[in-house]
């Protein structure tokens, strides 16, 4: 071979390489539709002036479909596997009512992009009555499905599910994403007209096929939403068509498209969410009303009756859906009461995004009262006891005026069926476990703790005594300690277990608290009083010095219970070798040394041995010297000095335990 051949074959082979690695100019990204070229629309289809993608407007029984102009190849030979594909869009469904609009959206491969012999309504433009079901349409769909249709085996009105060939979906689950903050399941309304993410994945060595699903500002979750393994081969023709396809019916929907990718031979890169387009401020469909009338009278009496009857059900479930709780006690309460209406509407419906978090009593909510435009924290306690709410209303609630700059303020109440819902002001940072507990984040200094400390325990204080009456929180614990916007630390929740207290019904008697905290007189009593409280602060005060849980089963044995270590460590004189690690050489040593101590007098098993929160608060001033012949002289007296009973059968019974509150039943 002469030179001149092999150069030219090194040539044409890397050409032949060169176009192998790009023969993925397939791939695109539209990060809005601003200016968008190669989009075949039909139909409702528009780009509206905003330049989003509108697969349906406000027009009823309607389809509409939106494609990639050019085919994708997906085979590399012909009768081949099918290649690793990936797709990500952000759509929003802005339904005509907000609990109301048919019918949803699908990401469609199709053989066509002519798809006008398609149905609407519940066949999503994707097939009609005819062929649905035929293995010779080659359609395959993941719906986003907001309609409940039980012709086409629909789970709920919220789904997402894989449609082959077929609007009977071989594989569907309920709309949601795995939180990768705290691994739970959260629901998402895929009509709620907010914009949210959906990734599709398929990996054509492995036949997995991937749909993830997620809120705009939470990047792909690690759990996919649906994953199987799928052979697409005899399904995707070497070439097919990508985009959208959506529908209408007796109701609508506007659905959007604001941004999508499409990638060939690997996964998709993010979309660039700072560029997407706006959505409309949502059309308030009232004000088209007039208009449609005109439209609707020659319409058939069928329809109309119809409307009516799905009109007369949406006020029916509205009704329900916003039915509150009153009872005569409740009138001298009025001020402080919300209406369930308005919290709804501040937390948009109570929805995920909305949810900060879910503890032992309930789940919690940010919201925003419309009226004030004030931000609150909504919390919705579940509960059996009529007696124990009344009891928390009169004892807690009325003490709205209860001012004290270490105390989250409550704003008032709703009551429902079975449920108590509480008002609180919002506090925008975190609660103090997170700081304390959570690899990562910025340890606390020493002077900020014992800052904290001293905040706690004078709001406590003004709980036990200063107010004018007596109010026991009941569950103090760094998770219930949290920061507000002025860098203040506050305890939130008082006096709640009261709704799980003996609520006059000694039968049904429930210990709360949560475990690790609770005094151990109260297993043998339950009567809960100020005492049981300092013995919590006294875990607290350990906590905190220690930056551990009170019981943490993964450590070696005479660490697990961090009293038991504390008292061991202070009887070898080392107890300031069971500081937070992390604190390094920046700590005042008989600072610590005090809080420490403190700790363990608080925490004491004789509840008559543990300090008012009046001595505490001196006692963390400086105003009276901490007594330290008492601390001996217990140490002597009672030798098992903390031990409550069981704390290893509660290792046991509760390994998972984090700050979370925890109800278990007392005898
Ligand atoms: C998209 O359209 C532009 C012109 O509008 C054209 O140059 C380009 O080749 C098209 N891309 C594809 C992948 O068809
Ligand atoms: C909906 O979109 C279609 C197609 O773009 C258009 O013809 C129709 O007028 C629109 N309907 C309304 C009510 O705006
Ligand atoms: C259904 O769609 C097929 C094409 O897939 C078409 O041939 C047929 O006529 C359609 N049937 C109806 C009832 O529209
Ligand atoms: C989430 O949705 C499922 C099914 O629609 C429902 O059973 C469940 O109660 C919902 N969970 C929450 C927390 O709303
Ligand atoms: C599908 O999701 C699972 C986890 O849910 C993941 O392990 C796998 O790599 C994903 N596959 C693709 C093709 O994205
Ligand atoms: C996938 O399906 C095709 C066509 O039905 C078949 O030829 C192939 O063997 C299947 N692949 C696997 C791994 O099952
Ligand atoms: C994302 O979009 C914003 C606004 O259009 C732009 O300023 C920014 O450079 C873009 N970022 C990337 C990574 O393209
Ligand atoms: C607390 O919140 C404020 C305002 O939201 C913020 O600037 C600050 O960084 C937050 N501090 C912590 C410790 O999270
Ligand atoms: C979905 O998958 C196709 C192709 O594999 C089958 O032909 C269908 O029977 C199946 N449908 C359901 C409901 O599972």
């Amino acid at each position: 071979m002469t030179n001149f051949c092999k150069v030219l074959l090194k040539i044409s082979i890397w050409a032949l390489i060169v176009k192998l690695a790009f023969s993925a100019n397939d791939d695109f990204t539209y990060n809005g539709f601003k200016g968008a070229s190669n989009l075949s629309l039909d139909s409702l289809a528009a780009l509206t002036p905003d330049v989003l993608l509108m697969l349906t407007n406000n027009t009823y029984h309607g389809k509409g479909h939106a494609f990639f102009s050019a085919p994708i190849q997906f085979k590399k030979s012909p009768a081949g596997k099918v290649i690793t594909f990936s797709t990500l869009f952000v759509f929003a469904i802005v339904p005509e009512y907000s609990e109301f609009g048919n019918h949803g959206l699908a990401f469609v491969l199709s053989p066509s992009k002519d798809l006008s012999h398609a149905w609407g309504e519940y066949y999503l433009g994707l097939l009609n009555e005819t062929d649905n079901g035929k293995p010779s349409n080659h359609i395959f769909a993941v719906e986003l499905d907001i309609t409940l249709d039980p012709e086409n085996g629909d789970i709920n009105d919220n789904h997402v599910g894989i449609d082959i060939n077929s609007l009977l979906s071989n594989y569907s689950t309920p709309a949601g994403f795995t939180s990768d903050d705290d691994g739970q399941f959260k629901n998402l309304s895929l009509k709620s007209g907010e914009p949210m993410q959906v990734w599709i994945d398929y990996d054509g060595q492995n036949m997995q096929f991937n749909v993830t699903l997620s809120p705009l500002w939470v990047s792909k979750p690690k759990t996919a939403l649906l994953s199987y393994t799928i052979n697409l081969s005899s399904i995707i023709l070497d070439h097919m068509y990508v985009g959208f396809s959506a529908s209408t019916g007796i109701s609508y929907a506007y659905q959007y498209i604001l941004g999508w990718s499409f990638m060939t031979d690997g996964k998709v890169p993010e979309l660039n969410i700072s560029s997407l387009p706006q959505l409309p401020r949502t059309t308030t469909p009232s004000s088209d009303k007039p208009k449609d009338i005109s439209i609707w009278l020659p319409l058939s009496l069928s329809v109309l009756v119809l409307m009516a009857a799905a009109g007369a059900k949406i006020i029916m479930v509205r009704k329900k859906m916003f039915s509150e709780l009153h009872e005569d006690w409740e009138v001298d309460f009025e001020l402080q009461r919300f209406s369930y209406k308005q919290l709804y509407k501040a937390t948009r419906g109570f929805k995920d995004e909305y949810l900060l978090g879910v503890g032992g009593f309930g789940r919690v909510y940010r919201g925003v009262l419309q009226d004030t435009k004030v931000e609150v924290a909504i919390k919705r306690v579940c509960h059996e006891s009529r007696q124990g709410v009344r009891e928390f209303v009169s004892e807690i609630v009325s003490l709205g005026q209860l001012q004290h700059r270490n105390l989250v303020p409550l704003l008032g109440y709703c009551r429902r069926e079975g449920e108590l819902i509480l008002v609180y002001e919002y506090m925008p940072n975190r609660s103090l476990d997170k700081f304390l507990f959570n690899e990562g984040e910025a340890t606390l200094s020493w002077s900020q703790r014992f800052w904290i400390i001293k905040g706690v325990a004078s709001g406590l204080l003004y709980l036990h005594e200063d107010w004018e009456r007596v109010v026991i929180h009941r569950d103090v614990k760094a998770s219930n300690v949290l920061l507000d916007g002025d860098m203040n630390w506050r305890l939130g929740d008082f006096g709640l277990a009261r709704l799980y207290d003996h609520g006059g019904v000694p039968q049904t008697t429930h210990l709360a608290g949560t475990v690790g905290y609770i005094a151990p007189e109260l297993s043998k009593t339950c009567r809960v009083t100020t005492s049981s409280d300092v013995f919590a602060f006294g875990v607290f005060l350990l906590e905190v010095a220690c930056g551990r849980r009170p019981i943490e089963p993964e450590k070696a044995e005479d660490q697990q219970v961090l009293m038991d270590w504390v008292v061991a460590n202070w009887r070898k004189g080392t107890i300031l070798e069971t500081r937070d690690e992390r604190l390094g050489e920046e700590y005042v040593a008989e600072e610590l040394e005090l809080v420490l101590k403190l700790g363990l007098l608080c925490s004491h098993s004789l509840s008559t041995a543990r300090p008012s929160m009046r001595q505490v608060t001196q006692i963390l001033h400086g105003g009276i010297p901490f007594p330290d012949l008492m601390l001996n002289q217990l140490d002597t007296v009672d030798s098992t000095f903390v031990k409550y009973e069981g704390s290893n059968a509660y290792v046991m019974s509760f390994s998972s335990m984090s700050s979370e509150s925890c109800l278990f039943s007392g005898r």
